[in-house]
Order: C-alpha cells, then sequence, then structure tokens
C-alpha cells in the first residue's frame, strides 16, 4: 500500500470537498477490498462500472490505488464527476462538448504504446499496465482552465512528468517536448469528418519548454475520481498542466520526443494570432475574440447558478511558475 508523507503546508482530501459521493464511493470501494488489496485491478476484468451511477457510457472504467496526498491541492469545490466526464473537448470525438461521451464510448485503449524518444540516452516505449505501474500514482486536484473562458476543478490521478523524462535521460540538446495523440480515423470519426472533427488536422500535437515539462506541477495524468480515465477524458494517458489553457493538456497520448526546437502544435498551427505556444492562463491577454479576465466555473449548480469568477494569473498557481516566464513579454508570448 502507497503512503507518501503530508506536508503541514497541504490540505487534505477533506479540505478541498464535501463531494459526499466521492467519500462514500471510496468508502464503498474500501470496504469492497478494492483500494489497497491487489496493487491494481487493472486488466483483471474487474468493473466498477455497475455501480459507477449515472455514466452512461458503456465504456469500463476501474479503480486505481493512488497517494491521497500531495503538495499542489486548491481549495476550490470539486466539479462535479458527471460533468467532468459529459462536458469536453476532444475534437477527435467531435468538436461540440457532449459528443465526445458518445463517440469515444468504444474507445479501445487495451493494447496502447506510449513512446518516450528523441534526444534522450535511454529511449523506451511502455505498454498499457505499465502506465498504472510504472510510478506509483497520486492525486493532484488541479484547476482546468479552458481558453474559451469556463473552468473546472478535477481529481486527477497520475505521476509527475518529470518523473518519466528523467527515466529516459534527456541528453544536453532536449530543449522541448513534443506531445502527439493517437491517430486512428477509424477509432476517432473527428480525423477523418472535417466537420466533426473542427477542421483540425490531426494528429493533435503539443509541446512544452524542457523546464515547462519538468515543473512540478506538469502532470501525466491516467485517471481521475479515484479510476482509470474515461475516454472522453483522453484515457488511457493525457497531460495536465494546470496554469495553461486547457488546450495544452493533451490527450491519448502514443509519443512523447524531446527535441532541441520548438515544436508545432495544433491550435497555433490552425490560428496563430488566437493561440500561441506557451498559452499561459493570463486574465490581463485578452483572445482577440473576447476577455480572459473572468471565466465560468462549472459547479454543482444549474444553469442560472452564479458562478462567474476572476481569472487568476497561471491559473494561481504563479508561486509555481512564474519564475519560469520571469524575463518573458507575456503578452507578446501568449
Ligand atoms: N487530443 C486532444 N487533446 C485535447 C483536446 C482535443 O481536442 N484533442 N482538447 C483540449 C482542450 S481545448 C481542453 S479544454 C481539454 C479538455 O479536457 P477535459 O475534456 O478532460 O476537460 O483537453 C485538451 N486536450
Ligand atoms: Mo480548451
Amino acid at each position: 500500500m502507497l503512503i507518501k508523507t503530508k506536508r503541514s503546508s497541504e490540505l487534505s482530501e477533506n479540505d478541498v470537498t464535501d463531494e459526499k459521493v466521492y467519500k462514500e464511493r471510496r468508502k464503498l470501494l474500501k470496504g469492497l477490498g478494492f483500494a489497497g488489496a491487489s496493487s491494481l485491478l487493472v486488466g483483471s476484468g474487474l468493473s466498477l462500472n455497475s455501480f459507477a451511477d449515472e455514466d452512461n457510457s458503456s465504456f469500463k472504467t476501474t479503480s486505481l490505488e493512488f497517494a491521497k496526498t500531495n503538495a499542489k491541492q486548491v481549495t476550490d469545490k470539486l466539479t462535479p464527476e458527471a460533468k467532468v466526464i459529459s462536458h469536453n473537448n476532444f475534437y477527435e470525438f467531435g468538436a461540440k462538448k457532449d459528443q465526445p461521451i458518445e463517440y469515444a464510448k468504444n474507445f479501445k485503449v487495451d493494447p496502447w504504446q506510449l513512446k518516450i524518444s528523441g534526444e534522450v540516452d535511454k529511449p523506451f516505449t511502455l505498454d498499457y499496465d505499465q502506465l498504472y505501474t510504472l510510478f506509483d500514482l497520486e492525486e493532484r486536484i488541479y484547476r482546468l482552465r479552458c481558453v474559451e473562458a469556463w473552468s473546472m476543478v478535477i481529481p486527477w490521478l497520475g505521476f509527475r512528468l518529470a518523473d518519466l523524462i528523467k527515466k529516459a535521460q534527456p541528453n544536453s540538446n532536449a530543449k522541448y517536448v513534443k506531445f502527439k495523440t493517437l491517430y486512428d480515423p477509424d477509432q476517432m470519426p473527428g480525423q477523418s469528418n472535417r466537420y466533426l472533427g473542427g477542421g483540425i488536422h490531426y494528429p493533435y500535437v503539443e509541446g512544452l519548454r524542457l523546464d515547462e515539462a519538468m515543473n512540478d506541477l506538469s502532470f501525466l495524468s491516467v485517471g481521475l475520481y479515484g479510476k482509470t480515465l474515461p475516454p472522453q477524458n483522453g484515457a488511457p494517458i493525457r497531460l495536465v498542466t494546470p496554469w495553461k489553457y486547457g488546450f495544452k493538456s493533451i490527450k491519448s497520448i502514443v509519443e512523447i520526443e524531446l527535441v532541441t526546437r520548438k515544436p508545432k502544435t495544433t491550435w497555433n498551427k490552425l490560428a496563430p494570432n488566437e493561440y500561441g505556444f506557451y498559452a499561459n492562463v493570463n486574465p490581463e491577454v485578452d483572445h482577440p475574440r473576447w476577455s480572459q479576465a473572468s471565466e465560468r466555473r462549472i459547479t454543482s449548480g444549474g444553469l442560472f447558478a452564479r458562478n462567474r469568477i476572476e481569472t487568476q494569473m497561471f491559473n494561481g498557481y504563479g508561486d509555481d511558475v512564474a519564475h519560469l516566464y520571469k524575463d518573458m513579454n507575456l503578452k507578446r508570448n501568449y
């Protein structure tokens, strides 16, 4: 069983959520011997879908064991799981928010291969099971701020991107990290149907500067709300960079390559004046077509809930990341 020591400055899960359902489910899982029994249930054929309440996807998610605490928790109320898994941007499965849950429900994630290559001394490839077993999984509750000015608070499960990169031993030519989503038009209807796929040129690609990638906040997520990722959220593995607009958090990754030159990125190629390489959340730099000063927080409230909040610089993570950009003009490097 995996226990991580808790720093006194850290908040526990109790401090950050009153999501009773979430806790009840965890208790239930523990009671049934799921959490902590075998180190991992992935691939065992066991499914928790039978009591995964309102989930209407036929995709099976599985409980994962993880450490409960870490350094980066936020005090915001969690966005309910039902909303996290039904309001998505994943254009490979349709450009409308309610399409991915429908079009991704038969997405096959096992077998999977994630390749780490490029300017490294020890390239390697992970298979599906290794995504969950290579590193201890921990929970990170992060804000996710979409460039479209809505946001959520999501309890992710996963591990530091830095841990994966260190394992590959980058050489001195490695300056950037390039990410690629699966290209499989047979499974991803948006990749062959321009209308569904929003005019994006696939595969979806993203990139980070190496120091951004090595920052403690940069996270590879393999789960949310205690279970493996549903496909619409980027199964089996996706990036989460919480101080950047959501489009940097590339889903269903098959390749991570260490490179020397700044990689091209999907939204920047599509509309370079609207979406930059850095894409740091910044309330002072508006999108050409709308303000970034505030956002709509997606909560348990209904349509008329008062959920308009001010957007924070670096999405509130400035203490961790502002130093990465200290000599940069953030208006120019948007
Ligand atoms: N491959 C891929 N990754 C993607 C996207 C996408 O369309 N394709 N959408 C991005 C955008 S715009 C956002 S806001 C987040 C949404 O993540 P979520 O659906 O898990 O909330 O995923 C990002 N990752
Ligand atoms: Mo987004």
